[in-house]
């Protein structure tokens, strides 16, 4: 509701979400000003401002709320261009694009095998979650053979697509580490992604 949230950004985010901790880290990035308010995706407030009820929903300062993640991305790139997360080529930000496109479905997959796993063991189904894990373990393989030795996903630079490398890498370690095993080198990534003040601060706590 206009006017509800007068004076500043408000997002609401939880301390696992991975998507949140993406546009947390674009928010701290570009050093913008915003209140977190740390609810859950069915929390009314949050239902209210996103009827798809899903963390993060951005507030912005006329009270209005944005989501998705890559929306609230892209939005907060436009509300303050410097310091950059994507790059000026077209071509270049449509790589980030599809970087962040893949992160955030590994990390839909991963919640998914989750739910399933979460379901009364009788009612479970093995095959959805092998479902599920095929497509983080294809992710991560291609994430890891793409990057090779490069310091950074899209040209020579920082960008909204190791932020969404760092969320992604970070999410798994924190739900189904076992899938990581067969990649040390995303862990050591993520390791030095978290020497950034930003990933670093933004980590979900241990499971
Ligand atoms: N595509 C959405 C995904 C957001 C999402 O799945 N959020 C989860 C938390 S990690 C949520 O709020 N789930 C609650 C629900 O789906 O009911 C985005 O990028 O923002």
């Amino acid at each position: 509701m206009p006017g509800r949230y007068v004076g500043g950004m408000r997002l609401f985010l939880s301390v696992t979400s991975p998507f949140a901790r993406k546009v947390h880290i674009v928010l701290l990035e570009k050093a913008l000003a915003f209140e977190a308010d740390y609810r859950l995706g069915s929390d009314p407030e949050v239902v209210r401002l996103n009827p798809l009820a899903k963390i993060p929903a951005l507030v912005r300062e006329d009270g209005s709320a944005l989501y998705d993640s890559s929306v609230i991305g892209q939005y907060l790139e436009a509300l303050a261009p410097t310091p950059a997360v994507f790059p000026a080529d077209p071509m270049a930000r449509i790589e980030v694009l599809r970087w962040e496109a893949l992160c955030d479905g590994l990390c839909d997959a991963v919640i998914l095998a989750m739910l399933e796993g979460r379901r009364p063991a009788e009612r479970q189904d093995p095959g959805t979650i092998a479902h599920h894990h095929g497509k983080v373990r294809r992710a991560l393989q291609l994430v890891e053979a793409d990057l090779g030795e490069r310091a950074w996903a899209v040209g020579d630079a920082y960008t909204l697509a190791d932020i969404a490398i760092a969320m992604a890498v970070g999410y798994v370690n924190l739900r189904a580490p076992a899938l990581l095993e067969p990649h040390p080198a995303l862990l050591q990534r993520y390791a030095r992604l978290m020497e950034r003040p930003t990933i670093a601060k933004t980590a979900p706590p241990p499971a």
